[in-house]
């Protein structure tokens, strides 16, 4: 039997960690042969609720799951930890600065970065979701130096999973049949969502989504908007940001990451720019990648045109603004 791999999930109190835990204990991330530990860490408020988390975890019975752990001490959380999930961070809450926002999670980001360069395995694989999550996923990496910058991305697939979601609706199409669509930059309504490389899988082989939908006016206009703003809707339809389809898309993430794309097909990913696409280094940004053995590469030598060109050129911006913002709360 295969050893296990130990997941950590922070803010494993809140909504998306109630939704994602499962999940893992289940396999969705690590594939239906592949036992799991989980750590769950939250801070001292959710406590006892992470508590009740851990009790519903064993209730559940997940053949897969080999054992749990629940705390609010940073150390414990991150020791031997191969993978880690984090979800929790500090909410923009009304009448909030930006800047008390940014400040708050810099601290929480530099802390943990710390934390797992002591404790987590040496070739740890680290997914940030908690929001900023580009901007804390470069926290993270400044303060972690030892831990390789390949290891440190962040969670731009729900975004990515949405515009599968909306090409399938507006085609009649399978969500699995719709490929290759791309969510370049900042996880927030400057993302560019793009389809023009973007194929249907038919009976005849593939079709470019620009063709089957045949209405340009569609995809550069409302696709663009309802894809970018899909995380308010979520939030005015249940009250309640999304979780499970975070939760999701967290585990499609991990899972690509480490056991591979198929052939010919892309994911969306933020990652640490080399500049490719000429988006400057240092900054984490999300990029088509393919996977393979655990590592990723980004696509190279997709045409952008003027209309693309712009529009990841603002998401780059607004991500150095936020490099600014961030770097000022440093001091
Ligand atoms: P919740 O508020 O339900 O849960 C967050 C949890 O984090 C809470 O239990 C809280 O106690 C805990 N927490 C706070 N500070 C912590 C710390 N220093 N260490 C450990 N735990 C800590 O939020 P939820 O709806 O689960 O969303 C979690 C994060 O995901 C938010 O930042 C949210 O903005 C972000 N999202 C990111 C998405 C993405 O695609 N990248 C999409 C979904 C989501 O909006």
């Amino acid at each position: 039997e295969k050893e296990p791999i130990t997941v950590l999930v922070t803010g494993a109190a809140g909504q998306i960690g109630y939704a994602l835990v499962p999940m893992i204990a289940r396999g969705a991330m690590l594939g239906p042969n592949q036992p799991v530990i989980l750590h769950m860490l939250d801070i001292e408020p959710a406590a006892e609720a992470l508590k009740g988390v851990k009790m519903e975890l064993i209730d559940a019975a997940f053949p897969l799951l080999r054992g749990v752990v629940a705390t609010t001490d940073v150390v414990e959380a991150c020791k031997d930890v191969n993978i880690a999930v984090m979800v929790g961070g500090f909410p923009r809450k009304e009448g909030m600065e930006r800047k008390d926002v940014m400040s708050k999670n810099v601290s929480i980001y530099k802390a943990q970065a710390s934390a797992l360069e002591q404790h987590a395995t040496a070739d740890c694989k680290v997914l940030v979701v908690a929001n900023p999550a580009n901007t804390n996923a470069l926290i993270l990496k400044e303060f972690a130096p030892s831990i390789p910058e390949k290891n440190i991305t962040c969670l731009t697939r729900l975004d990515h999973n949405r515009a599968l979601g909306q090409i399938s609706e507006k085609l009649n199409v399978h969500v699995s049949d719709v490929k290759n669509v791309t969510i370049w930059g900042n996880h927030s309504s400057t993302q560019y969502p793009d389809v023009d490389h973007a194929i249907v899988i038919t009976s005849g082989g593939q079709k470019p989504v620009r063709e089957l939908v045949a209405d340009d006016n569609w995809l550069n206009t409302e696709f663009i908007t309802t894809v970018q703003q899909r995380g308010a809707a979520i939030i005015k339809a249940r009250k309640l940001s999304s979780a499970l389809s975070a939760a999701s898309a967290a585990c499609d993430h991990i899972r690509d990451w480490v056991l591979g794309t198929p052939k010919g097909t892309w994911v969306s990913m933020g990652v640490y720019s080399d500049g490719s696409y000429g988006i400057p280094p240092g900054l984490i940004y999300s990029f088509p990648v393919t996977c393979e053995k655990g590592d990723w590469n980004i696509v190279q030598g997709l045409k952008i045109d003027e209309f693309s060109r712009e529009k990841i050129d603002k998401s780059a911006e607004e991500l150095i603004e936020e490099k600014t913002l961030a770097k000022s709360c440093l001091n």
